[in-house]
């Protein structure tokens, strides 16, 4: 019985010590994020944000640990690549984008023609973002930027990214009070982070501010950016191919950050099992991607494999990701079949 009392007591001292040691930590990483913040509003004004925006949109900023988590697992780096693209290219999905199409039509014509984006990409890519503005996501953007700086993973890119969007308040481009988006910080219909809002997003409708939660101006900002970077409208994309296998493997990227060894389709000729059937122009320049190679443990080299082409390279400009890729233009090819 005492034995028993005296197991009883321990567990519940064994549960206070977790429980205040978790709490401390707690403390500790909270008040180093406010000491960060500190230096990080010195930071911003010194950069050329007012100080009473600073002061305003900071004063607001809390330590979100989810961001921590979320950075730490992203399913797109787990995901092979026949899942990754079938779970986000389905029949449901289309059906969705041809409502919302029908729905705007007028305003996605005009701007499919005014910015020579074909309208079923941009639909693929706010189906791939966002399910057509359904999870716009409902993080606090401020804070969730702050996190990321704080930390120090990627501090200086979230750092410059945060300073941007302060900017973006200061000019009164981006209305403070919607900024609730992405756990890192993606913003609107197309999850746009500071510096492409900066850069690429547009007051289509000219009443002073960048809406891009709203049809119009997202749609428009989202076109020029894919103009802008260098889409080019009915060019291909990517198709898929059956390797040989005597492929040098210098060939076969299987990175986003750096895609090597382009040559004309024809070099390629005798690598390619189905070579002929392929109807593209042979003269084009490609590079070879296996996307599955270094994530998936026992992955056949050579299978899934694609043929990626320039306009390919512009997505993966947008996001550093073979299999966003890959999913973008084969919703569009999809939606391609049905409008
Ligand atoms: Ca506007």
């Amino acid at each position: 019985m005492l034995v028993r009392k005296m197991h009883k007591i321990l567990i519940s001292i064994y549960i206070l010590l977790i429980l205040s040691s978790s709490q401390s930590s707690g403390f500790a990483i909270n008040s180093e994020f406010n000491n960060w913040i500190q230096k990080f509003k010195t930071q911003a004004v010194k950069s050329g944000v007012s100080e009473k925006v600073v002061n305003e949109v900071m004063s607001q900023a809390i330590y979100l640990p989810k961001v921590i988590e979320y950075d730490r697992f992203q399913p797109e780096f787990y995901e092979d690549t026949y899942t990754y693209v079938n779970k986000r290219t389905n029949k449901n999905k289309v059906k969705k984008g041809i409502a919302l199409y029908k729905k705007e039509k007028l305003t996605i014509d005009k701007i499919e023609k005014e910015f020579l984006i074909e309208k079923e990409l941009l639909l693929a890519l706010m189906g791939i973002e966002t399910n057509f503005g359904k999870y716009l996501g409902k993080m606090d953007i401020i804070s969730s930027l702050a996190t990321l700086s704080f930390d120090k993973r990627r501090s200086e890119f979230f750092t410059k990214e945060l300073i941007i969007l302060l900017k973006l308040v200061d000019y009164q481009i981006i209305d403070k009070k919607i900024l609730f988006g992405s756990w890192a910080g993606a913003f609107g219909n197309f999850q746009f982070m500071p510096r492409t809002i900066q850069n690429y997003a547009i007051d289509y409708n000219k009443n002073t501010t960048i809406e891009l939660k709203k049809t119009e101006d997202s749609f428009a900002s989202a076109a020029n950016y894919l103009n802008k970077i260098g889409w080019k409208k009915n060019s291909p994309c990517f198709k898929k191919i059956e390797l040989n296998e005597n492929i040098p493997s210098k060939y076969l990227n299987s990175s986003a950050g750096n895609i090597k060894n382009k040559k004309k389709v024809k070099y390629f000729k005798k690598y390619i099992k189905n070579y002929n059937d392929l109807k593209i122009d042979k003269n084009l320049e490609v590079a070879i991607i296996t996307p599955d190679i270094d994530i998936i443990p026992g992955a056949n080299t050579y299978t899934p494999a694609y043929l990626i082409f320039s306009n390919y390279e512009k997505i993966l400009n947008w996001n550093r990701s073979l299999r966003f890729a890959l999913a973008v233009c084969t919703l569009k090819n999809n939606f391609k079949n049905e409008i």
